[in-house]
């Protein structure tokens, strides 16, 4: 990726921060299992959120993603409709199930048409393809063998990552290998949240390391296919406050801070544990983790930062809880989303700086960001104020930083369009286009216009 060193346009005149360099990428962002349903048409294998979801009590009103916004057959109107939004880029992921039904061995060819046809259907609608190899849908086979717990996981993601490379590589601008590490890990092992719901604190351990592993072998197997697409990582790094300042929520931040976010940053990018997570869990992670750590780390073009909501801790005495001992902190009367998550616009510039002095980063993509409001369609239209006040405020937020100095290169709305939102069903709506899933029909909400009205004035 070659973007310019000078994403904002220092001399435009704005009232919204909202003005950023010709060269500034702007995108929408989707995920496979989300959108795309048809999940046993042409030969696609299950996945572990395919099993999930068909586990009762597992996701609000028993929702699945079995037919989801039926993207697989839309692909061509919902590319349409990114057109019509003026943006540069549109971000989604390839269901490694479609490709590979059994996560390795036989390639399924109708699987990698469908990826020709999307990333086709960009090219011919002059839309960048920004493809993610890993967005949660693990092959079900695979997760029947140990899941990422079994290094032969993380060798058959490189061959997988290497197929799409060898495949796809001549018609792509990026690919990222893993979309929040922490949901595939933290979230889906030790919370039980997200597939496959297990609450575990060394299978845990032992997902971070497979993931990590297999990042850094996808990252090996896709350079030595070719080395000109940039790749990189997608990472919702925590902005983490103390729900007070007694001593003790000032250490339970440290804490949380260092398992939910340095647990990744540390290896990616210094090729280390945290000490921290060390003195405290390295017994139980898995033997001979530090062999692997010249793998993990390996050069990145781009990171992306996926940024929705500050977190609070508070103390959850470390005397008789495993480390982090943190507990979240619902802080009363501060404005949420309909999702319930708090909005601070200001604590995703924090994020920014302090991350980018805390570490040696590459240039960033904001790769998510968006909120979760239900508004309900009236009269044709879909009146999302709220929506659009968000995106303003987080979009000031990233312009902010980079006057600040933080290299980053574009942003992602998240959603194109209202989907499966995973342990919330369908309940929860993060869409700039309104999805009617009885009927499948799009409409463009309030805040798809205005993002419309902002990709318009760019080229003013
Ligand atoms: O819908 C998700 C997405 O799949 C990953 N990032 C957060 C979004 C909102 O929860």
């Amino acid at each position: 990726m070659t973007p310019s060193s000078d994403p904002i346009d220092q001399n435009a005149e704005t009232s919204e921060s909202l003005r950023f360099s010709p060269n500034f990428v702007f995108g929408v962002a989707t995920a496979a299992y989300q959108i795309e349903g048809a999940v046993t048409t042409d030969g696609r294998g299950a996945s572990i959120w395919d099993t999930f979801s068909h586990t009762p009590g597992k996701v609000k009103n028993g929702d699945t993603g079995d037919n989801a916004c039926d993207h697989y057959h839309r692909w061509a109107s919902d590319l349409d409709l990114v057109q019509s939004l003026g943006v540069d880029a549109y971000r989604f992921s390839i269901a490694w199930p479609r490709l590979y039904p059994s996560g390795k061995g036989a390639l399924n060819p109708k699987g990698l048409a469908f990826y020709d046809r999307l990333i086709d259907g960009c090219l011919e609608r002059g839309i960048r393809a920004f493809p993610t190899l890993y967005h949660w849908d693990l092959p079900q086979a695979l997760a029947d063998k140990g899941g990422w717990t079994d290094r032969g996981t993380a060798e058959a993601f490189a061959e997988y990552s290497a197929t799409v490379m060898d495949h796809y590589g001549d018609r792509i601008d990026a690919v990222t290998t893993f979309n929040e590490p922490w949901c595939s890990s933290i979230l889906s092992h030790l919370h039980g949240v997200h597939a496959p719901g297990k609450k575990n604190l060394d299978t845990t351990l032992a997902v971070v390391h497979g993931q990590h592993l297999a990042h850094g072998l996808s990252v090996q197997a896709m350079r030595a296919s070719r080395d000109t697409v940039p790749l990189g990582i997608v990472l919702n790094a925590q902005s983490v406050y103390p729900a007070t300042d007694r001593d003790e929520d000032l250490a339970a931040a440290q804490r949380h801070e260092t398992f939910n976010n340095a647990l990744f940053f540390d290896p990616l990018f210094n090729a280390q544990y945290p000490q921290a997570v060390v003195d405290a869990l390295g017994d139980r992670l898995p033997s001979g983790w530090q062999d692997d750590m010249s793998t993990i780390h390996q050069p990145l073009d781009y990171w992306g930062l996926n940024y929705y909501c500050p977190h609070y801790v508070t103390d959850a005495d470390l005397s008789s809880n495993a480390y982090p001992a943190s507990k979240a902190f619902e802080r009363p009367s501060v404005p949420r989303t309909d999702i319930g998550w708090e909005i601070d616009a200001s604590t995703m510039t924090d994020l920014l700086l302090k991350l980018s002095d805390q570490y040696t980063l590459p240039p960033c993509y904001i790769t998510e960001n968006g909120a979760a409001y239900n508004h309900d369609v009236v009269q044709g239209r879909i009146a999302d104020a709220p929506r659009t006040e968000y995106m303003q405020q987080h979009l000031a937020a990233v312009a902010k930083a980079i006057n600040q100095g933080v290299d980053i290169r574009g942003y992602f709305a998240w959603s194109l369009m209202d989907n499966f939102e995973w342990a919330e069903g369908y309940d929860m709506r993060f869409g700039l286009v309104h999805v009617d899933y009885a009927t499948q029909t799009r409409t463009l909400k309030d805040s798809a216009l205005w993002y419309q009205a902002l990709m318009q004035s760019r080229s003013q």
